[in-house]
């Protein structure tokens, strides 16, 4: 069985990696922690222009104390506000597990003891029921969100005692899960069904491996099997709350037991419906259970919900939920570029799902998905200075469609300084804060130890030591130096965008066996020094017939970065610019240190087309070409110098 190597062990050294721990570390965090408390210079967004959700203020660190009785007032904000503070707390954790800092540490300690002032004596802990709505607790699992928040919560004092040591917010965590145990299970006095938002499961199985509490796992595998057993569950809710006079608080959503992702158990799914975010958060405890208890039926459905996501659902950027409408996923191949989701949550869930996957058969398609979110649609949901962030993705936008058609009311060009729902600004500091929890993996029984992502840093498990020195993404070579007690296996992961993948020692070739993606090496290493080169030509991308957002465009992909043409550096729209693949494949890159940092840029000899009429349709016009440079920088970048148009799938020559 692999295991994740615990942060400390992996030093991060890499410039492109350090640039964003660093930064959030600095900025983000600190920043996020001021919007929690109210800070009064930022201004908060909706999501999409039709919202009318209250936006004056974050108050989640408020909500807390009202409901401790510290404070006087209401509950603020939406009903799943405690998440963002639980999101906030599990990024710092991981800060503090890399980097040691006793006064961030003081204020976590703050936030944590609050958490504690507001947990009721029974262990329950919902700022907005406790203080909004306690008549509704656990009346409305279909949209309160309350085991959501509890599982952020359990998430965040996993993380919180493996960085710090410290139990205090481990001890929250263990009343929220007695809590959970007297209220949900089998027996006929107990709610026998789950949250609306799946999220409580991962909580529940992360505390059990942290402290191997068995009534984790039971609860775990509990929410796991209950979901979708009996599919009215949360219809019957609603009509019992009607019934007694109580109000629904349900959005309208396009089929309830599809978003909820409940039309089914678990173990019977087939494919990634609903939700995004939903739909990917169970995947990932699903995969992640079966770690622990080896069901067959729940890898079955793991592997078919991976296949149809990775083969049919999923962006170029490592986007995922093509639909605004729900947040969701819609049918296989349909990957709208200008009207998608692309929730930067739903990627970061993406890749939760495929790391867990890759923990129970390490295969490198696992990693190239992990890769291709971290690097392209993870990153771009926050800007260069940490402190703004995208809740949608989108691999088109035109400024005057934009603003003016209702639908593309979610899809911004400007990334807001944080939103009235504000899940994605701390999922992002916690998922690219422990970014360095997927470069290296250990399988501890095999004495062997994967190199999944190419990084400037180093390893030390059990008894085996690497050192990556590399300025990679910036250049195509690795010194590996291996170290180990004893015989071991290396298995260092084939880019599926390299060419010419090479190892070699003291300037000869090293032979390897190719297995599931990865170079496979044994042997007893001496710090024996290897050398890994491969080439990242800049590559034309096609996609399949079947999708036709696609059809006649092409993409542009260099090593792991999806490229994008900004209007900011072209002068022509961006919709008239034709390449071809063969122009792509002559295309220069100059790397450049400019505002954006230090940047790869990409130019290609394209032509525009410009249909040479003022008519709106027309029988005769002439179609002029015109030779002109495309220039195209990284989609992580994107919208970080103002205002612009941007396209991912250009148009074909
Ligand atoms: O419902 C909680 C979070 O808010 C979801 O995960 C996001 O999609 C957003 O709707
Ligand atoms: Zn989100």
């Amino acid at each position: 069985m692999l295991h994740q190597i615990p942060l400390e062990k992996t030093k991060l050294t890499d410039e492109f990696w350090s640039f964003y721990i660093k930064t959030i570390k600095q900025n983000t965090i600190p920043y996020q922690y001021g919007v929690l408390n109210n800070s009064p210079h930022v201004t908060i967004e909706n999501e999409n222009k039709k919202d009318f959700f209250e936006n004056q203020k974050s108050n989640a660190l408020e909500n807390f104390r009202v409901a401790a009785g510290i404070s006087s007032g209401g509950h603020y904000g939406m009903i799943f506000q405690d998440s963002d503070v639980y999101k906030w707390l599990e990024a710092v954790a991981y800060s503090l597990h890399i980097n040691p800092d006793k006064e961030l540490q003081s204020v976590a300690d703050s936030v944590v003891q609050l958490i504690a002032a507001a947990q009721t004596g029974d262990g329950y802990i919902d700022t907005y029921f406790q203080v909004k709505e306690p008549r509704l607790k656990y009346r409305m699992l279909y949209s309160g969100h309350e085991l959501y928040c509890m599982g952020h919560l359990l998430e965040a004092a996993a993380a919180y005692y493996e960085a710090t040591a410290n139990t205090a917010a481990l001890q929250i965590a263990e009343k929220v899960i007695d809590h959970i145990d007297s209220v949900f299970g089998c027996d006929d006095d107990k709610i026998q069904g789950s949250d609306g938002h799946p999220e409580i499961e991962l909580g529940l199985l992360k505390i059990y491996e942290t402290t191997k509490n068995p009534k984790a796992l039971r609860l775990a595998e509990f929410f796991l099997d209950i979901r979708g057993k009996n599919t009215e569950f949360y219809a019957e809710e609603m009509a019992k709350n009607e019934k007694d006079g109580l109000p629904i608080k349900m959005i309208k959503v396009p089929d309830l037991k599809s978003y909820l992702v409940a039309h089914t158990q678990p173990k019977n799914m087939t494919e990634a419906v609903g939700h995004a975010v939903r739909m990917l958060y169970l995947a990932a405890a699903m995969a992640r259970i079966v770690h622990h208890n080896s069901d067959r039926e729940m890898l079955d459905a793991c592997r078919a919900i991976w296949d149809n996501v990775a083969n049919k659902k999923l962006y170029i950027t490592g986007g995922v939920g093509s639909t605004t409408d729900g947040e969701a996923f819609t049918g296989d191949y349909d990957l709208p570029n200008d009207i998608m989701y692309c929730e930067t949550c739903a990627s970061i869930a993406l890749a939760f799902f495929a790391y867990d996957m890759f923990m129970i058969e390490p295969k490198a398609e696992y990693m190239d998905v992990i890769e291709r979110a971290l690097y392209n649609g993870i990153l771009s949901g926050a800007s260069l200075d940490g402190i703004h962030f995208f809740y949608v993705n989108p691999l088109e936008v035109n400024g005057r469609i934009n603003d003016e058609n209702p639908d593309h009311g979610h899809v911004k060009r400007i990334r807001p300084q944080w939103y009235s729902c504000a899940c994605c600004p701390p999922n992002f500091a916690r998922a690219i804060g422990s970014v360095q929890r997927y470069i290296y993996t250990a399988d501890s029984e095999n004495k062997a130890v994967y190199i999944n992502l190419f990084a400037d840093s180093s390893v030390d498990c059990d008894g085996i030591k690497l050192v990556q020195h590399t300025s990679f993404p910036y250049s195509n070579r690795i010194k590996l130096v291996a170290d180990s007690a004893g015989e071991c296996t290396i298995k260092i992961r084939i880019p599926y965008w390299s060419r010419n993948f090479k190892i070699s020692a003291y300037g000869k070739s090293i032979p390897y066996k190719a297995e599931n993606g990865y170079a496979v090496l044994c042997g007893k290493w001496n710090n024996t020094v290897m050398d890994i080169t491969f080439e990242t030509p800049v590559m034309a991308v096609k996609a399949s017939s079947s999708v036709i957002a696609d059809a006649n465009r092409i993409a542009v992909q260099r090593g792991p970065f999806v490229y994008c043409a900004e209007q900011l550096d072209n002068p022509q729209p961006l919709s008239r610019y034709r390449i071809s693949a063969e122009d792509i494949n002559t295309a220069s890159v100059s790397l450049e240190n400019c505002v954006l940092g230090k940047i790869p840029f990409i130019d290609i000899k394209a032509k525009t087309e410009h249909i040479n009429s003022t008519d709106l349709y027309s029988f005769d016009a002439e179609a002029v070409y015109k030779n002109h440079n495309l220039r195209m920088l990284p989609y992580y970048a994107w919208a970080n110098r103002g205002d612009s148009d941007m396209m991912v799938w250009l148009h074909q020559k």
